[in-house]
């Protein structure tokens, strides 16, 4: 790395800035593309976007989650449309709140940022059935995703209702909205081997299909590399560095980059280290990319039944730039935030010119964008996965760490390296706060729980009686998680199976997703399958009494499965065999093919108690672990605007409604497997999910997030349905907020990305340290720790090394207390030399307030 005290040049500032400025322009009409990029009204971009799923959010929540992608950098907003929300039986549309996907476009047009629009309309997405509307499945001939005439009827009529809806409301960029790019399918090219020769016509079909609603901006594709032009191919994955479009017409797109993972009931959860992302997101750019989207930007929550999988958690957080609860994500979305500025600064170059690719040695990688009128941008990148390594570029020399990439706007100064972060982090913090409820003026505490048992077995008069055991989806069309399958053994006494004193034992095998075996009315086995195999196989012991003895297995299922060829096929429930034997072997008695009578939901679904407003609540002392049972309370919300969660510690399993709306279902019982974590994962090498995992041997998720929408101050209602049992007198509740901010910067760092955009005269491009408060009602109120030296340690647990000045502490201190922000120099000018010919660095946490 050369000296950071060379300014960059003026000349060359004054091309930046001009590009910087058409950024904010809003209003496009003419979207097309060549091979280089896609190009507004004339004007090739190079353009970075992000996954926001609009129902996995509120519309309360959306302004402020666009408004921190803009202010992260993006320029694009992308999200899927869920074609079994907005159609939950088939012709009745419903497009309110969290589906309100004309607001939500709208509003990121008023944010002056574009919209990609990714119909679909099967979009996978770890969402129910991929997207599909369940009633999809009972129309007679259908055969998803393939060359079959009732499925392209569906598929093409939700696809025109959305495009008119989206032309109804000029939100198309060829009618001035905001919307540049469509999707149509999604990532089909992974799996269409299994559908044969009929993959190729069903492909396409679609493209024409699409291409015939005329909606004025392009098409895309993912993962398919047969895209019919004029539909651009496009990659997903964790690195799309060394993707091709099949064209040589179409620019190179990255619709997903995986910014991190999906977490699943029972699993670890996965986290993907910032400076890996960022190395990802450069090496594209590097390569002649000029469009990238993060999937997610913000995962948010899967309320309700919508998760998929089966197993996918009520959290969506997907370790994204801003977390579940709308909190930006630090130093993530702050180190991306100065590499998109840092590419950004490169756009002139980068859509002026292809790419060359001048020797650098094995395992780096030079990359030059250079024009006759003078423009020269440049990447260098090691892609060694251990040694840092100096290279001699046009002349100078240049430090670059192991897995990483510099950018160099100027082809000379490093503005940004992707392993070095200027970034601060931030330290989330949960303030508890018990669940209680004020019921009189005089300030008096009552809590009081109303309760009702579920029945056993069947209860409702709709239950049915079919011979032989069958498949839960085909039955309860997902109107329920519950199917109960009913039946009855008479025991004469003389069953070869309960002789010779042996343990008699009810073997069932399901589908899955989970089962509770009751035998007389009492519980005598719960089994789950996994996100791996849902599938049970039980072998449950079974006392039997001479006459008739009851059967009750309530199947469930956990979100249906989204992802693979035939997903929609899986099926879930007990299918069989079903049998009665003895533990010592032989004599069986097949329960299987005997009439079992059926009951669709539960009972207290039907008399919908997740309103709270039922008369059935019993109100005497209540009980806590005891299966399948209801529980009602009321509580104040904590003051304040943070974020609200629920914590379910100490609760089993089930579904939680605050004033009647569905928080999703919770599941701290079932925790992760105790091996196959890193808290500090290497960066440093190919990511892939299984990499970089924490919390294990924990549940992957106690508390569930409580929009604040959704709460009042005050008599807020909560319903709780405890399939396994738990105590409900445990249950709590959290705030979130920012609590430390910390940063560590190294003399060797470049100076922040933001002064090298500014045309600032005789500013010193040295190393800085920055804080800043995220809200802008609080200042920095302490600084509780502060070295420059050689520093250890991460946020919330920074220790000195042998060198340090004493100077640091009183030093931060002065230039930061009582401000919103600070900025200080990291070099031996601002803290003299504590120890000659050592590199040094300088860490700070500090505490806003
Ligand atoms: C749209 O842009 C393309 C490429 O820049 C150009 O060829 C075409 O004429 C433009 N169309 C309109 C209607 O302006
Ligand atoms: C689904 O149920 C219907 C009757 O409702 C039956 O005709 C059909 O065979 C079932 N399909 C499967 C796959 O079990
Ligand atoms: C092929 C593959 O695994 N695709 C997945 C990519 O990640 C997104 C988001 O997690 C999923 O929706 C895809 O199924």
């Amino acid at each position: 790395m050369i000296t950071m005290k060379k300014k960059i040049s003026i000349s060359l500032m004054v091309v930046y800035l001009g590009i910087v400025a058409t950024t904010s322009v809003v209003v496009a009409s003419n979207v097309t593309y060549d091979h280089r990029a896609i190009v507004i009204d004339g004007k090739r971009r190079v353009l970075v976007s992000g996954s926001i799923h609009y129902p996995r959010s509120t519309p309360e929540m959306w302004p402020d989650l666009i408004q921190k992608s803009k202010d992260g950098g993006l320029d694009i907003i992308e999200t899927y449309v869920f074609w079994n929300s907005h159609e939950p039986l088939r012709a009745q549309y419903d497009f309110s709140g969290r589906k309100d996907l004309v607001k939500f476009v709208k509003l990121v047009g008023e944010a002056g940022l574009y919209v990609h629009l990714r119909i679909g309309p099967y979009v996978c997405a770890e969402w129910n059935y991929g997207g599909f509307p369940l009633w999809l499945h009972f129309i007679p001939g259908i055969k998803f995703r393939t060359d079959n005439e009732p499925f392209k009827d569906e598929m093409q009529r939700f696809t025109t209702y959305i495009v008119d809806l989206m032309k109804k409301n000029d939100l198309y960029a060829s009618q001035g909205g905001p919307i540049i790019l469509s999707q149509i399918e999604n990532e089909y090219g992974n799996i269409d081997v299994a559908y044969g020769s009929a993959a190729k016509s069903y492909i396409k079909w679609a493209a024409n299909m699409a291409v015939s609603l005329d909606t004025g901006v392009p098409w895309v594709m993912c993962q398919q590399a047969d895209a019919p032009a004029p539909i651009i191919n496009t990659c997903n994955g964790f690195y799309c560095d060394q993707f091709t479009p099949t064209s040589n017409n179409s620019p190179k797109l990255w619709t997903e980059n995986w910014s991190g993972w999906f977490t699943s009931f029972g699993g670890n959860i996965p986290y993907r280290p910032v400076e890996d992302l960022a190395f990802a997101v450069a090496r594209f750019y590097q390569r002649g990319g000029t469009m990238q989207n993060y999937y997610m930007y913000h995962g948010g929550t899967n309320f309700d039944r919508t998760s998929g999988g089966p197993f996918i958690s009520t959290t969506y957080d997907y370790d994204a730039p801003i977390d579940e609860y709308g909190i930006i994500r630090q130093p993530k979305w702050g180190h991306l935030k100065d590499v998109h500025k840092a590419i950004k600064l490169c756009e002139a170059a980068m859509v002026a010119t292809d790419p060359t690719y001048p020797s650098l040695g094995p395992n780096l990688e030079a990359t030059v964008y250079k024009t006759e009128s003078g423009l020269c941008s440049a990447f260098l990148a090691n892609l060694g996965t251990n040694a840092d390594a100096t290279v001699k570029f046009n002349g100078n020399s240049y430090q670059l760490p192991a897995w990483s990439v510099s950018i160099l706007p100027d082809c000379k100064n490093v503005v940004l390296n992707t392993a070095k972060i200027n970034s601060m982090a931030m330290l989330p913090k949960f303030i508890p706060h018990s669940l209680k409820y004020n019921l009189d003026s005089s300030g008096e505490i009552q809590q009081t729980w109303g309760w009702f048992r579920e029945p056993i077995g069947i209860s409702k008069t709709q239950a049915f009686v079919k011979p032989g055991l069958l498949e839960q989806i085909n039955i309860t069309a997902d109107k329920s998680d519950y199917l109960w399958y009913s039946s009855s053994i008479i025991i004469k006494g003389n069953e070869p199976f309960l002789q010779n004193g042996s343990q008699t034992v009810l073997h069932v095998e399901s589908l899955g997703h989970g089962l509770h075996a009751f035998i007389n009315g009492k519980l005598a086995a719960t089994r789950f399958g996994t996100a791996g195999n849902s599938k049970i196989s039980v072998d449950i012991p079974a006392i039997l009494n001479t006459g008739k003895n009851k059967v009750d297995l309530l199947s469930l299922t956990v979100g249906l499965a989204n992802y693979g060829a035939f997903f929609d096929l899986a099926g879930a429930g007990v299918t069989g065999p079903a049998l009665l034997r003895s533990s010592n072997g032989g004599l069986t008695l097949d329960l299987s093919s005997q009439p079992w009578t059926y009951q669709v939901g539960l009972k207290g679904e039907d008399l919908d108690l997740a309103s709270g407003s039922s008369s059935v609540w019993d109100s005497s002392v209540f009980p806590k672990n005891q299966p399948l049972t209801w529980y009602k309370t009321s509580f104040d919300a904590p003051d304040g605007n943070d974020p609200v969660g629920l914590e379910f510690t100490g609760m089993g399993k089930g579904e939680a409604w605050v004033n009647g709306q569905s928080i999703g279902r919770y599941w701290p019982a079932f925790s992760s497997p105790s091996s196959g974590c890193s808290d500090n994962c290497d960066y440093r090498g190919p990511y892939n999910e299984k990499k970089c995992r924490k919390n294990c041997g924990k549940p992957p998720q106690t508390l569930y997030h409580v929009p604040r929408s959704w709460v009042k101050p005050s008599g807020n209602i909560l319903v709780v349905f405890e399939e396994i049992g738990g105590d409900p007198t445990k249950i709590s509740l959290a705030t979130k907020k920012v609590g430390s901010m910390c940063s560590h910067v190294s003399e060797t760092h470049p100076a922040p990305v933001d002064m090298w955009n500014t045309d600032e005269t005789d500013k010193k491009l040295e190393p800085m340290l920055l804080l800043e408060c995220p809200s802008p009602d609080e200042v920095i109120s302490s600084i509780k720790f502060a070295s420059f030296g050689t520093p250890q340690g991460s946020c919330g647990s920074y220790t000195h090394g042998k060198c340090r000045t004493f100077r640091a502490l009183p030093l931060v201190r002065k230039a930061c207390v009582g401000a919103r922000s600070c900025k200080i120099g990291v070099s031996i000018d601002t803290f003299g030399d504590p120890c000659t010919g050592v590199k040094k660095s300088l860490a700070v946490e500090a505490i806003c307030g």
